[in-house]
């Protein structure tokens, strides 16, 4: 892989991000991303904020590498983990979720690289006007927040609408899914599903097992109504919620019936009533590997993907 704008922007071999997955991209996974060339990334998520600091004291002892941080935006403690990157002079920071506006105005100053997830064209160009350096394009097929644009359209028409690199995410799990992303006009992806199977991901077994079991239709999104929709593999809470959202439910007892099922999937393994997020290329993923495999894995497919392509799409010689 040659270097380019998005690996330089980075610092890392490979222009691959972690997704910051809230509860699932610990310091062990971040750092065995960025060991293996890629850019592991700390999801803050709800962190108070002590246990936010021990994750980044902690990546810094794992990893000598580049390494991130996503601030999940409608998060309580969203701010603290602002302050937080700021102290620990994070190299780079995505957000999620909502207006990254005062994430680049309090970080862009100290020389962090900023990088907004966004799910819409008009987000990508008001976050280029805003000093975003890069925006991770994520359509629909991601896990956890979603929103509706696919991955096949959104990433064209953001890489049309913005100057800065776009790094596209959601339904990406195999070198196939980064040809396709480069073809559509970015420079790196995000995978999240992938790597939440990889050896180091401190999961539960339960979890990585839903996602090695997944097939084409095994996620649905809930909470169109609350405003919040979110992916998750199919199970007695999904179920439980669309019966709800169908009945009419308000919006604050879905929200009530969804506290904390998250933490119950990801640390306890209950992958009945927790909340097992997972993008659909959940489907595609069929082992788990090391992440530095994964990531030399995934760009060595590409790229006899791509050989066979040019052979494929060459004009026929006279
Ligand atoms: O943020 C994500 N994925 C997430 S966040 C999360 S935690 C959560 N749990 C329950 C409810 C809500 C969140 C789990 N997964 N991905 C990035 C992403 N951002 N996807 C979509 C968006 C997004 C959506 C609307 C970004 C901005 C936005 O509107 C902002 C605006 O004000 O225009």
């Amino acid at each position: 892989m040659r270097p380019n704008r998005v690996t330089s922007l980075l610092g890392v071999e490979y222009p691959v991000l972690q997704g910051g997955m809230a509860w699932v991209a610990t310091a062990e996974l971040a750092a065995a991303v960025s060991n293996g060339g890629g850019l592991g990334m700390i999801g803050a998520g709800n962190m108070p904020p002590d246990v936010l600091d021990q994750e980044l004291k902690k990546i810094k002892e794992l990893t000598d590498k580049r390494f991130g941080l996503n601030i999940m935006l409608l998060s309580p403690t969203a701010d603290d983990a602002i302050e937080l990157a700021a102290q620990h002079r994070v190299p780079v920071v995505t957000t999620g979720a909502g207006s990254p506006g005062k994430v680049i105005e309090r970080l862009k100053p100290l020389g962090t690289v900023v990088i907004p997830v966004v799910a819409s064209v008009a987000l990508a160009q008001r976050v280029e006007r805003q000093g975003a350096d890069a925006v991770v394009a994520e359509g629909t097929e991601s896990g956890g927040h979603v929103g509706e644009m696919t991955t096949m359209v959104l990433v064209p028409l953001v890489a049309d609408a913005v100057e800065i690199p776009v790094i596209a995410a959601g339904g990406i799990s195999d070198g196939r899914g980064v040809a396709a992303a480069f073809a559509l006009g970015a420079e790196g992806v995000q995978m999240g599903t992938r790597f939440v199977c990889a050896a180091e991901s401190t999961v539960h077994e339960a979890y990585k097992r839903e996602i090695l079991k997944a097939r084409d239709r095994s996620t649905v999104v809930t909470g169109y109504t609350t405003g919040h929709p979110v992916r998750c593999i199919k199970n007695k809470l999904t179920q439980k919620f669309q019966e709800m959202e169908r009945a009419g439910a308000l919006p604050s007892d879905l929200e009530e019936l969804g506290t904390g099922r998250l933490r119950a999937a990801v640390k306890d393994g209950d992958v009945v009533w927790g909340s097992v997020m997972a993008g659909q290329s959940a489907a595609l993923v069929k082992s788990i590997q090391p992440a530095a495999e994964i990531i030399r894995e995934i760009f060595s497919e590409a790229e006899d993907v791509i050989r066979n392509l040019q052979q494929l799409l060459a004009p026929v010689k006279a």
